[in-house]
């Protein structure tokens, strides 16, 4: 049993942690602290609320972080500002979360002696040539190419000097992107899903032929879970599940998947400095850890995502018409 503390478990990635937590590995004493932005959201915890501890706050705020520091075993951080189209837009808050905040959580486990697994990205690599037969491994070089990329790259360094400096007990992992239920209706999938669903549009950035490597958020927290129980203390894992796509191609999906033509969307501004591809080669979790992904066919779980969003209409309404009027602003 563990005395957890999952930051940003009211997100899309931190609720299906708990959630995960939960129905798996019940022994576990959950804590979320969530300072509840536009992004976080108490409905992503309903039916599991009496479960767990909530407490609403910032990671940058000490008063609220140090006491449940130093009340758990393990802090599992989730917390961030998660959107690159919103981090070309304003910068301030990424520097504010994914640095600061990440600082305040290291200065909190080394003075009450915690784990710390951290949770990161496979955009800290930058992008991949399409046509580049290679993928990202732990041994490749940092290169960001957004204000939300870097400052997760900074995120990480900060947590591999505060190992190497003062010793802190500390896993991180680099994960591709997720997919599946209570994601924000801003990301690529939710946003496409729910267009459809209310009669608009879907919108593909420039010619849609940018890959992304795509995992479901249950083999994600799958292997988080690997990593904090058999990590070793100082690695990196990535993490992926050989779902490379192009955006075109998943657009094309959801459009056939929802009954309409698959060339029934529109194409908008392409995103400032687009990451081409991304590729994660994740056979070092696999030898050393034994993990695997259940989710290994994407149709199969993006039209289970795609059931998710038709049947909780009541949960992404409310993001929608705010999520569309900022993009109609930056013409995408
Ligand atoms: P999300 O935007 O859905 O959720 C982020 C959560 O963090 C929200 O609940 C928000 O309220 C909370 N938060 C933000 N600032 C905070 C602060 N200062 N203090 C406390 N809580 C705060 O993001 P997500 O997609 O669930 O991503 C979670 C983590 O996983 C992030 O670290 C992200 O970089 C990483 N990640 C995401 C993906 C992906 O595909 N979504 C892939 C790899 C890694
Ligand atoms: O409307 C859209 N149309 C479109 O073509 C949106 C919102 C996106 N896109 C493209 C941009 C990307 O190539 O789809 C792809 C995926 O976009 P996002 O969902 O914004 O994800 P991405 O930028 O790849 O970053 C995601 O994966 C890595 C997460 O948001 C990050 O938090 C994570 O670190």
């Amino acid at each position: 049993m563990a005395r957890i503390l999952v930051t940003g478990g009211a997100g899309f990635i931190g609720a299906n942690f708990v959630r995960y937590t939960i129905d798996n590995l019940p022994q576990h004493e959950i804590t979320v602290l969530d300072a509840l932005t536009y992004a976080g959201n108490r409905a992503n915890l309903e039916g599991v609320e009496d479960r767990i501890r909530f407490v609403e706050g910032s990671i940058v705020d000490e008063a609220v972080l140090e006491p449940l520091v130093r009340e758990c075993d393990v802090v599992v951080h989730f917390a961030a500002e998660s959107h690159n189209d919103n981090s070309l837009e304003d910068p301030f808050p990424f520097i504010e979360t994914n640095l600061i905040g990440t600082f305040r959580i290291l200065q909190a486990v080394r003075k009450f002696d915690k784990r710390l697994h951290h949770i990161s990205t496979d955009e800290v690599y930058g992008d991949l040539a399409l046509d580049d037969p290679g993928k990202f491994t732990e041994a490749t070089p940092y290169n960001p190419s957004s204000p939300y990329s870097a400052s997760k790259a900074g995120s990480d360094m900060l947590v591999r000097a505060w190992a190497r400096s003062f010793g802190i007990h500390m896993t991180i992992s680099n994960c591709s992107n997720n997919y599946g239920p209570y994601q924000h209706v801003e990301k690529f999938i939710p946003r496409q899903i729910t267009n459809v669903l209310a009669g608009a549009t879907p919108k593909l950035y420039g010619e849609g032929l940018n890959v992304r490597d795509w995992i479901h958020v249950d083999d994600h927290n799958s292997a988080v879970h690997a990593i904090v129980e058999n990590g070793r203390s100082g690695e990196t894992y990535l993490i992926g599940a050989d779902g490379e796509l192009n955006n075109r191609q998943v657009i094309e999906m959801i459009l056939e998947m929802l009954g309409k033509n698959a060339g029934d969307y529109e194409r908008v501004r392409d995103r400032a400095g687009h990451d081409l591809r991304y590729a994660i080669d994740y056979s070092k979790l696999r030898d050393e850890l034994g993990w695997k992904p259940r989710f290994t066919g994407f149709a199969d779980g993006l039209r289970q995502t795609i059931d998710w969003y038709a049947a909780h209409e009541g949960w992404w309404r409310p993001q929608k018409e705010a999520t569309e009027a900022k993009y109609r602003k930056s013409g995408q």
